[in-house]
């Protein structure tokens, strides 16, 4: 028996790697087996130093929840330094990860009994024209800290670089695993990545591992990548550094940042700039939102998500969300997380998590895996029909149908003036504008050729239109 062609193609995934169909929808966990090296004692808040919310105990929970729920094989990454180092670096600046490789043993340095105390900066180069100088690194580490941390709410310890170095590893092979054909992975790691940007630190975190999976799904041949991130707090370490590029679609659904961490960015209108003008989305919600208001927000970034035609999608994924958080302001409940992973794998996209918060830590672990099942069931269920022998008319909706049928349906959705506007010739399989309605039409060659003979006959009907008047 030739194998080869027994394998299905698969439609509704749009990936260069579509070996989907020998793959069972598996969700592959890459967690942290160094995550507890990283425990912070305080952090600074409102004036009083509180203990640390992000505690080695969240992850712990979420591992607990996989044994109970298993959703696929969960193990620790092998870790190439080498290939981890060229990874970090494709988003993080060597300047910043210097600082971070010495900052504990500089810490200690400054005065021995440091060592029982974790490093918060306590001085910031605020940027202001004339002002203090950040092309310069100081010598000091107590300067340092400040040129590359954004508030003092994260304790770096001991064992920071190394439990983030590991934690990134697990976003690195989840990514790895997903451009060799698995439908999902999941990189379960603390410290959470999706406040650390190129060169600083903040929001508990220290390498944006969304960032860097992102980086190498585009970098394993992925064209377009879209993160959707769901934590409570704005995701400004990942806007900001793809804010610059069209080639990684960058949304956040969050609390307004108006009354929210983390303030100072995050908010609407900020939509990108040069090229990468248009492909960041922020969603702002209000203090005390709760699931519908957040998931008809929600279905309106998936629906851009759709449009954009990424061939893989990462989500960092923040359980802040949920109604107990004790830092936080949605409310979300434990039932509603099922439904976001059923939503997620709606989009038909090879998909990474990242962990990133959530601070009820009794419920966390139930919360993440009660998401990551949800879009499981969809996901099986997806592999399911597509193994199922379908007639020509399920493969195909456009089967047995006519150039006027379809061309009643195009009109019936869209008027023929719009259709023309949003459907020229040439664009037709490069334009994000165009609607997912569409998508079907778009991968079956010769319904584009119809519509393409459609659009030319309409503009040869408005030219003679023209000419007559
Ligand atoms: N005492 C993430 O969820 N400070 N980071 C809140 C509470 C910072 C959250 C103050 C919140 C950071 C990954
Ligand atoms: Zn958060």
């Amino acid at each position: 028996m030739n194998l080869e062609n027994q394998v299905p193609t698969c439609d509704f995934i749009d990936t260069p790697f579509s070996c989907l169909g020998n793959v069972l929808p598996f969700m592959h966990t890459f967690y942290n087996a160094h995550h507890h090296l990283h425990q912070g004692q305080q952090e600074m808040f409102r004036g009083r130093l509180v203990p640390c919310h992000e505690v080695p105990a969240r992850l712990d929970f979420v591992r607990q929840a996989l044994q109970a729920r298993p959703l696929g094989p969960v193990q620790a990454p092998e870790i190439d330094e080498a290939a981890l180092d060229k990874a970090i670096h494709r988003v993080h600046t060597r300047r910043y990860t210097e600082f971070l490789t010495h900052a504990w043993d500089e810490w200690v340095a400054l005065d021995p009994s440091n060592a029982e105390r974790d490093a918060l900066p306590s001085v910031w180069p605020l940027p202001n024209r004339y002002g203090f100088r950040v092309d310069q690194t100081p010598r000091s580490i107590a300067a340092k800290l400040g040129l590359f941390a954004f508030d003092s709410g994260t304790p770096l310890t001991a064992g920071s670089w190394r439990a983030a170095r590991a934690g990134a590893a697990c976003a690195l092979a989840a990514a790895q695993s997903v451009l060799t054909g698995q439908r999902s992975a999941f990189a379960l790691t603390r410290p959470p990545g999706h406040h650390a940007g190129p060169d600083f630190m903040g929001g508990y975190c220290f390498l944006n591992n969304a960032a860097i999976a992102a980086q190498a799904l585009r970098d394993g041949g992925c064209e377009r990548v879209a993160v959707l991130d769901i934590d409570y707090h704005h995701g400004n370490g990942t806007q900001t550094i793809f804010y610059e590029r069209p080639d990684v679609f960058t949304l956040s659904l969050h609390g307004d940042p108006a009354t929210e961490y983390p303030f100072l960015l995050g908010h609407a209108d900020e939509r990108g700039v040069g090229a990468g003008e248009g492909y960041n989305w922020n969603l702002p919600l209000p203090r005390g939102t709760g699931f519908a208001d957040w998931q008809a927000v929600f279905q309106q970034a998936l629906t851009a998500v759709a449009d954009y035609r990424p061939q893989a999608v990462v989500v960092p994924m923040g359980l802040d969300t949920f109604e107990g958080d004790p830092i936080s302001g949605f409310r979300l409940r434990s039932e509603d997380y099922g439904c976001i992973g059923h939503s997620l794998a709606e989009l038909g996209l090879p998909t990474v998590f990242t962990f990133e918060g959530g601070y009820a830590v009794a419920e966390v672990g139930v919360n993440a895996v009660n998401l990551l099942q949800g879009f499981q069931e969809k996901a099986a269920a997806q592999t399911v029909a597509l193994l199922t022998p379908q007639t020509p008319a399920q493969k195909d909706p456009l089967h047995g149908k006519t150039l006027q049928h379809i061309l009643a349906e195009l009109e019936a959705h869209y008027g023929w003036e719009e259709l023309g506007r949003r459907i020229p010739v040439r664009c037709f399989t490069h334009d994000p504008s165009v609607g997912s309605s569409l998508k079907f039409l778009r991968k079956t060659p010769w319904a584009r050729e119809k519509v393409e003979q459609l659009y030319i006959y309409t503009e040869q009907k408005k030219s003679r239109k023209q000419q007559k008047s």
